[in-house]
């Protein structure tokens, strides 16, 4: 069973930190606009520390009254947070690293002490009446036994959320599994994900976190973030799209996702790639002959999500050497030509030959069906 769940995005956080991304201050309100009419409940931003124009942006965007809560991401500790907190955000992701790899390159405390200072943000943060969340930094490199006793104190001092975050792109979906039902198992909060894409399960693990009890999911547009990123925006819906299409309709404007996808890849100018989920430019493209005839027949027949969902178009390469007689009939039949079936035999013979060397296109496909039909006429 699948409990309601909400996206937390964080191309204004996770994104910021993606190699090819320097967005200006007109560059995140948009963001945060198009992000907000596409209807994520959740926004983070980079923490106001981090620089006086990070500080603005934050200030800037949490003003503007949008419908999606602002989030910023601090350190664990009492100084960021004050200032975080003043800059009017409905609530802070604060982190803190506990696995012994990056506690020994991070920090140096032990698991004592992290709950210690951790516990001091989290009732700072709330005494001031602001939503915070405790994520433990490479939770996956962690030892069990620290991570269930952090969260458990966090969520005895009343956090909003405890996430668990895959920093290195390590887990894989049962580790996902078995991590968030042992930590249902110990907290009454809300619990977010949060996965990198090193190994490419950053979405498989997304969907398994959400269908464990994870509650919050980070994402980012077209999956920016540091190295090759987070769990993408697009990819995510897709997966959850094939479970309850209906919900997911209701819930965001998925017919804005080209829109999104196509800002970010402008502004960071790294392109959409080619095999993106949903919007890549072949997502939708049907080339061998078998593919094409089942197509016309039933676009189900090879399409998991209706292209029109996500506001995309199908596209279909009938000009290849892989075409068939069902796709150049089906031309023939949008131009307004009746061609006999032996007709169009030898024309598709003939397109298939020339496409040997490349392939045509659909103006050329046309004359030679025109040719066809003088022939027979
Ligand atoms: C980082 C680390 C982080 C934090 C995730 C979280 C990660 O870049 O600061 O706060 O849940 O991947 O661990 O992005
Ligand atoms: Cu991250």
């Amino acid at each position: 069973m699948i409990r309601d769940w909400h996206i937390i995005d964080s191309t204004l956080r996770e994104g910021e930190q993606f190699a090819a991304s320097n967005f200006s201050l007109s560059d995140k309100i948009e963001i945060a606009k198009a992000l907000d009419a596409f209807g994520v409940e959740y926004l983070e931003l980079t923490t106001p520390v981090a620089s006086k124009e990070s500080r603005k942006a934050l200030e800037i965007i949490a003003g503007l009254g949008l419908n999606a809560k602002i989030l910023t991401h601090t350190r664990a500790n009492l100084e960021d947070a004050r200032v975080a907190v003043d800059c009017g955000v409905y609530g802070l992701d604060i982190l803190f690293a506990t696995s012994k790899e990056l506690r020994k390159a991070s920090h140096g405390k032990d698991i004592t002490e992290i709950i210690e200072h951790s516990l001091e943000v989290i009732e700072y943060v709330k005494s001031k009446g602001k939503n915070v969340r405790f994520s433990s930094e490479d939770s996956f490199r962690s030892e069990k036994m620290d991570l269930l006793k952090i969260y458990a104190a966090a969520d005895s001092v009343g956090v909003n959320r405890v996430g668990l975050a895959d920093t290195v792109g390590v887990a894989t979906p049962s580790q996902v599994r078995e991590l968030v039902a042992d930590v249902r198992a110990v907290v009454h909060c809300d619990i977010e994900f949060h996965g990198h894409n090193d190994t490419g399960c950053a979405i498989a693990n997304a969907f398994e976190a959400v269908r464990s009890g994870a509650t919050h999911i980070d994402t980012s547009i077209l999956g920016i973030g540091e190295r090759n990123g987070i769990t993408p925006l697009g990819g995510f819906l897709a997966r959850m799209f094939t479970t309850n299409p209906e919900r997911l309709a209701q819930k965001y404007n998925l017919e804005m996702l080209p829109e999104l996808d196509k800002m970010i890849a402008t502004m960071t100018g790294v392109g959409i790639p080619f095999n993106n989920y949903l919007t890549g430019k072949y997502a939708y493209n049907h080339k061998a002959g078998m593919h094409l005839k089942a197509i016309y027949v039933n676009p189900g027949s090879y399409e998991i999500i209706p292209p029109q969902a996500f506001g995309v178009k199908r596209t279909l390469q009938i000009g290849s050497k892989l075409t068939g007689r069902n796709a150049i009939a089906n031309r023939a039949n949008e131009i307004g030509l009746e061609l006999s079936f032996d007709s169009l035999q030898n024309v598709t013979k003939n397109i298939k030959n020339l496409a040997d060397k490349a392939d045509l296109s659909l103006k050329e496909i046309d004359e030679l069906l025109f040719r066809a039909n003088e022939k027979t006429a």
